[in-house]
């Protein structure tokens, strides 16, 4: 994407705390996307988690690497990418890549942030940016994400189950919200009658976290190393091969990424300058 656009966007996300990038698929390809989804579901007999957080009328899958090359395109999608990477840096990591499929009748998941569990003092830097893909339309009326712009700027978390002043990201399908950890939302909602044709709202959260935190997900161990192999290299990097700066995550001064091609340069021995001769 063009610096310039990326450059807006962040500023975009500086200022209010998020911001919507529009057309990153086709209508076509997000209707592709929710079939493929729908499918996972019946093959998965997925069902609602059914607790105050992950919501009684709404369906998530996990661990989504391990479903195809359509979501391995996801994380590494040349136009949201190298936003979050500006709010991160390149060396992020995917933390996690689920569906979140709300039903009709799902009540307001509770206002919180992404990085909350995360015990540091406020503010901190950035450590979590999320996206979020809409894969049908999100209406205020069918759950679309609920968000307190600025809220990025506040130096408290919110309190789990209160109520606060929100505004719902609406976005039509094939767009993406970006937002950082540290901003306040929640899942929307769902009042639509459950007999309307698109009474589902489907979105696909593709969160990424700074290459010196743990990931969510584990992916080393949750994605099998056959398939982790057929990965596109930035994928592997993005799954946790790559050691941030080439020193957080090496095994025995080398970089795990040398499992899969020798000639891999994340390497502790380029990390520092030579020793003075003696
Ligand atoms: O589904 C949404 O719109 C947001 C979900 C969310 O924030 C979460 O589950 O952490």
């Amino acid at each position: 994407m063009h610096e310039a656009r990326i450059d807006d966007y962040l500023a975009q996300l500086a200022e209010q705390g998020y911001c919507i990038i529009e057309n990153v698929l086709s209508p076509e390809q997000a209707d592709a996307i929710a079939d493929e989804v729908r499918k996972l579901e019946a093959e998965l007999e997925i069902k609602p988690h059914a607790n105050i957080f992950e919501g009684a009328k709404t369906r998530r899958i996990y661990n989504l690497l391990t479903q195809g090359t359509t979501f391995w395109a996801i994380a590494t999608n040349p136009v949201v990418l190298p936003v979050v990477e500006g709010v991160l840096d390149k060396g992020l990591l995917v933390s996690s890549l689920s569906t979140i499929h709300i039903g009709p009748g799902e009540i307001p998941q509770p206002i919180h942030v992404d990085d909350g569990i995360i015990n540091l003092p406020l503010p901190h830097p950035p450590l979590v940016c999320n996206t979020m893909y809409a894969l049908t339309d999100f209406t205020e009326q069918n759950g679309a994400t609920r968000i307190v712009p600025g809220s990025h700027k506040f130096n408290t978390a919110p309190e789990f189950g209160k109520p606060y002043d929100s505004i719902p990201a609406e976005m039509s399908k094939g767009s993406v919200l970006v937002w950082p950890g540290n901003l306040w939302h929640g899942g929307g909602e769902n009042t639509m009658p459950e007999d309307a044709p698109d009474s589902w709202r489907m979105g696909l959260a593709m969160n990424y976290c700074a290459g010196f935190i743990r990931q969510q997900e584990n992916q080393q161990i949750g994605i099998p190393m056959e398939m982790i192999k057929t990965f596109p290299k930035r994928l592997q990097e993005l799954i946790g091969f790559a050691p941030y700066q080439g020193v957080i995550g090496h095994i025995d001064r080398r970089s795990p990424m040398a499992m899969f091609d020798a000639t891999d340069t994340h390497s502790l021995t380029n990390v520092f300058p030579p020793s003075p001769e003696e």
